[in-house]
């Protein structure tokens, strides 16, 4: 089944959306805060704040329902990416866990470098109050 996702072609659909399924746990449709940390959980990092997931919920939910839908869950999955990469330049030991002061830094440094990215612009005044 070949089909042209336009802008999102480079991204494998099928396997974002198996994603998407695992990491929506009640089947709703969306993904929730708690379920968005779980799903962090089960990856490389141990510990992520509770708030740093409500943030990240609260940057992508464009309709403002509180949760991330499918079409959100694009965006999102770019930032995690993003994320990743940012978090791997912190977790100096490769330990997999970086500690509290060592993810505030992170989370500054990559907040900062990821607002010039113009679809995050509009939110930068929910983010900027909890930073
Ligand atoms: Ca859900
Ligand atoms: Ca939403």
């Amino acid at each position: 089944m070949a089909r042209n996702f336009g802008q999102y072609q480079a991204v494998d659909r099928n396997q974002l959306w198996s994603l998407f399924q695992r990491i929506d746990k009640n089947g709703d449709g969306g993904i929730n805060a708690s379920e968005l940390q779980l799903a962090l959980r089960n990856g490389s990092w141990t510990e992520f704040n509770p708030e740093t997931v409500r943030l990240m919920i609260g940057m992508f939910d464009r309709d403002r329902n509180g949760t991330i839908d499918f079409n959100e869950f694009f965006s999102l999955w770019e930032f995690v990416t993003m994320w990743g990469n940012t978090f791997r330049q912190y977790d100096l030991d490769s330990s997999g866990a970086i500690d509290r002061r060592e993810l505030s830094i992170a989370i500054k440094s990559f907040v900062s470098s990821a607002f010039r990215v113009q679809y995050i612009r509009p939110y930068y005044h929910n983010i900027d109050a909890e930073i």
